[in-house]
């Protein structure tokens, strides 16, 4: 028997476009999840949005020969900076299928060993910055965690350094990308926008154009000078030799351009807002974070000098437990988009429309009672022990998107977290000075507002180096 799908009460006119807040939407949807179950839809003036976050509707949300990715709603409008590529291409256009053959073979599992190096220079400079901070002097989580995943997308992907950590202010790319950003998730196509909002558009239209001249000059200076033989390929060296097997094509400069501000956007926000959530969740649970002293002194070893390997990295199993509840809990991508190929019902009993915008709402999906039990709101790792993981149902942690229209980036982020989380806590203890209290930033993605934080060296550390040991003053025995 259908069920009709419930919502929320509209105005005329303008529906329920304004019973969400354009400042925290991700935040909203979840209150009227909370309020209205597992599935709900509004009226975005005329167009229907439906909301779903229970496990079961999502499972089936998630079978690929009824549905397929959405591009709609902002990420639509992130089509000014992305174009055709990976994030922004519909599943049909031609670009997205080939630039998908290209790449996913240069962001699996064993390409890691490739990027380690990018990865721990970047991670080196951020642990370098914090040993030399005074101890009155605080971090700015988020903007270090930023700083730290753009230069590692910029060194891993494109040979390009950004230098985050040698500057005050941003890297004007990056002051473009920012505002952009903004700009595209103010516009909401409500109506008299354009006139409303003339002057941000023109500045979007600039910072666009300031962005790919970046992106552009960085391909050319690629093409008229190619790396030597020895540097180790990065992204943009795939994509400029890529081969597509079965078109036998390879990307044109335009697509790459726009793949280069993709990675970019896609690799940067992400992932630093799950290291922030994790920093936070940590000064939060001191019992998890002794936990992972334990293992990160097991596997890396007390000796700061001594360059953590990628397959230290790989046994960091609870730090990366502790970066998927960190996911579960707040997953720095919030929400996915799709519609369904033909009219469905799902659930046994609810109606889509051939085409109707379907939000999967993974933040609200990964606090699905039935499948997290009554402490689905409680910060917990041992969810993700890897005998619990393995009794997970396959489509209720979803933090990386879903199919062949995943997150690539999803082995590559993973391995940098962990790597800079691992060499934090070997050398840190994390001191929350100001007490602070959580508040969500939307954006693209989510992040924790105003999370600030002072670090001490930890009393034990080793500097070892060949030269005779230095050890700093034991720890106190507790
Ligand atoms: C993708 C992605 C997704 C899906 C979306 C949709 O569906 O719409 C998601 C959910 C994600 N992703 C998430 C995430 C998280 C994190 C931490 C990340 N992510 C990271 C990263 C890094 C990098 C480099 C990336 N990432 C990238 C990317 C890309 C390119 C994409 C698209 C894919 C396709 O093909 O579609 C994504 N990512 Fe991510």
């Amino acid at each position: 028997k259908l069920h009709p799908i419930p919502h929320p009460p509209r105005t005329p006119l303008l529906g329920n476009m304004l019973t969400v807040d354009g400042g925290a939407p991700i935040q909203d949807l979840m209150r009227i999840a909370r309020e209205q179950g597992p599935i709900f839809w509004l009226d975005m003036m005329g167009t229907p949005l439906v909301v779903v976050s229970g496990a079961d509707l999502v499972a089936e949300l998630c079978d690929e020969k009824r549905f397929d990715k959405a591009v709609r709603g902002s990420l639509r409008r992130v089509r000014m900076l992305g174009g055709d590529a990976l994030f922004t291409a519909e599943t049909q256009e031609p670009n997205w299928q080939k630039a998908h053959n290209i790449l996913l073979p240069t962001f699996a599992h064993r390409m890691m060993q490739n990027y380690h190096e990018g990865m721990l220079d970047i991670a080196d400079q951020l642990v370098t910055k914090w040993e030399r901070l005074n101890a009155d002097e605080e971090i700015d989580v988020v903007r270090d965690m930023t700083a730290l995943t753009l230069d590692t997308i910029g060194l891993c992907g494109f040979n390009y350094r950004f230098n985050s950590f040698y500057r005050s202010d941003n890297h004007p790319y990056v002051e473009s990308l920012v505002r952009a950003l903004e700009a595209v998730m103010k516009m909401r196509g409500l109506p008299l926008e354009d006139i409303t909002q003339r002057k941000t558009r023109k500045k979007l239209e600039e910072d666009v154009g300031f962005m790919n001249g970046i992106a552009d000059r960085i391909i050319r200076e690629r093409r008229e000078v190619p790396a030597d033989d020895t540097a180790k390929p990065d992204l943009l060296g795939f994509m400029l030799s890529g081969l597509d097997k079965q078109t036998g094509e390879r990307l044109d400069d335009v697509n790459i351009r726009y793949q280069m501000n993709t990675f970019l956007i896609a690799g940067h926000e992400t992932t630093s807002g799950m290291l922030s959530f994790a920093v936070y969740f940590l000064l939060n649970n001191p019992h998890v974070l002794q936990k992972a002293y334990e293992e990160v002194d097991r596997v890396l070893g007390r000796d700061v000098n001594a360059k953590p390997t990628a397959s230290q990295v790989n046994q960091l199993v609870y730090v990366g437990q502790i970066l998927k509840e960190s996911l579960r809990l707040w997953p720095t991508a919030p929400a996915f988009g799709l519609y369904p190929y033909e009219n469905e019902t799902i659930g046994g009993k609810y109606k889509l429309r051939k085409r109707t915008f379907v939000t999967v709402l993974t933040s609200m999906l990964h606090r699905d009672k039935s499948v997290w039990g009554p402490q689905a709101e409680v910060f917990n790792p041992d969810n993700f022990a890897p005998e619990r993981e393995a009794r997970m149902p396959s489509h209720a942690f979803k933090p990386f998107g879903n199919g062949q229209r995943a997150c690539i980036g999803r082995q590559f982020a993973m391995t940098e977290a962990t790597l800079v989380l691992g060499m934090i806590l070997q050398r840190f203890r994390l001191v929350d000075h100001t007490r602070y209290q959580l508040k969500i930033k939307e954006s693209l993605t989510i992040k924790p507002d105003g999370l600030m934080m002072r670090v001490r060296l930890r009393p034990d550390i080793v500097r070892g180096s060949g030269r005779a040991a230095i050890t700093t003053t034991p720890a106190p025995k507790k």
